[in-house]
């Protein structure tokens, strides 16, 4: 959540022009905390896959969290061993993406097609395309063991409404259709595109997305709401890291707990008269503070490229793609932003 928001805070890192820029250019980088466990240690109990992660492969990331979730970085998972336990099981992974009025002209069909390329290969997958023009949705071909059910929504006058509404529609899909075809479910953005593998290695019970402009930052620059009035309100020194609403997951249960609690937080703000910095992100933040995700995502599962090259970033799996404001918003909603590119 970079540009384009009216709300501007000292603090919000997507705030003041400096702080919006990509930090290798201003900021001193902040070192990332190292993962704490011993060499050996499992991170979960039991015979579960994750604890063939080899989180001593990457010495300069951080690679678990102080809780024990592991951060998943290339060279820390075997992808053949990963796809094989899940291969066996059988496993139906779902994935919800909404494209509302031109986001489904520009970015749903490179979203799919790339989906097809990079996303769960070899597993059962299910699309959840939510839209207001179900007749658009383009016609991706699509692989073997993977279907798409296009879910029609309404327009909102707002588009904070949009992108809020999203953890209600979610919520609502999951009992429908969900609960009943699918373990996992991944919810993301449309505008970006997939271009490297991103795996059964990123499954877990709650999954949250480390976000590329904030993981070398101090966490006094992470864009959390500081608005007492907000329930998505976080205080100075409260928080783990600052995740990215782009992508978030875990299996149905855990997804429809994540999207109720972020709703909630949500209307309680509407009844209060308040909107939340990064409206659902600001959200989706203070629920991963309260409910520690099990698994993190590092950058390259959401990556922007306008970041550059990074010495700790070996691949890049799915990126943000190019904006184009002209085409895809409304003339009054033009990025301030635009006007330094
Ligand atoms: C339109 C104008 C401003 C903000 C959002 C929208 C919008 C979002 C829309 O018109 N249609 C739509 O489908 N969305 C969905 O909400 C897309 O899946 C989009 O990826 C998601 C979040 O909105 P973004 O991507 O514009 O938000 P940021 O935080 O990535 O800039
Ligand atoms: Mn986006």
């Amino acid at each position: 959540r970079v540009f384009n928001k009216r709300k501007i805070n000292f603090f919000g890192g997507g705030g003041g022009f400096l702080f919006s820029l990509p930090h290798r250019h201003i900021e001193r980088k902040a070192p990332m905390a190292k993962c704490n466990l011993s060499k050996g240690a499992r991170i979960r109990p039991g015979n579960d896959i994750d604890n063939t992660l080899d989180l001593w492969s990457r010495s300069d990331v951080q690679t678990c969290m102080p809780w024990g979730a592991p951060v998943i970085w290339e060279g820390t998972f075997d992808a053949r061993q990963y796809d094989e336990y899940y291969r066996k099981r059988n496993v139906t992974v779902g994935l919800t993406v909404f494209a509302v009025g031109k986001y489904l002209d520009v970015f749903l069909e490179t979203f799919l097609i790339t989906a097809e390329w990079y996303f769960m290969i070899g597993h059962n997958v299910i699309y959840y395309v939510f839209t207001d023009q179900p007749n658009k949705v383009p016609k991706v071909p699509l692989a073997n063991k993977r279907l798409l059910r296009i879910i029609p929504v309404s327009r909102h006058q707002r588009w904070q409404d949009v992108s809020m509404l999203r953890m209600k529609s979610i919520s609502e899909v999951i009992d429908i259709f969900v609960s009943r075809e699918a373990q996992y479910l991944f919810c993301m953005d449309v505008d970006q595109f997939f271009e490297g593998r991103f795996g059964v290695e990123t499954l877990s019970d709650s999954v949250a997305q480390m976000h590329s402009w904030f993981y070398h930052r101090f966490s006094i620059f992470y864009s959390y709401d500081r608005n007492p009035k907000s329930a998505a309100y976080m205080g100075l020194g409260e928080g783990d890291l600052y995740y990215h609403a782009a992508v978030f997951g875990g299996t149905w249960q855990k997804v429809k707990h994540i999207v109720d609690s972020c709703y909630q937080g949500i209307w309680t703000d509407k009844q209060n008269n308040v909107e939340a910095l990064w409206h659902d992100e600001s959200h989706l933040n203070k629920y991963f503070w309260l409910h520690k995700p099990s698994k993190v995502l590092s950058p390259e599962y959401c990556w922007d490229d306008v970041l550059g090259t990074q010495k700790d970033i070996f691949i890049s799996r799915l990126s943000w793609a190019k904006k184009q404001y002209e085409v895809v918003r409304e003339k009054t909603e033009k990025s301030w932003f635009s006007f330094f590119f």
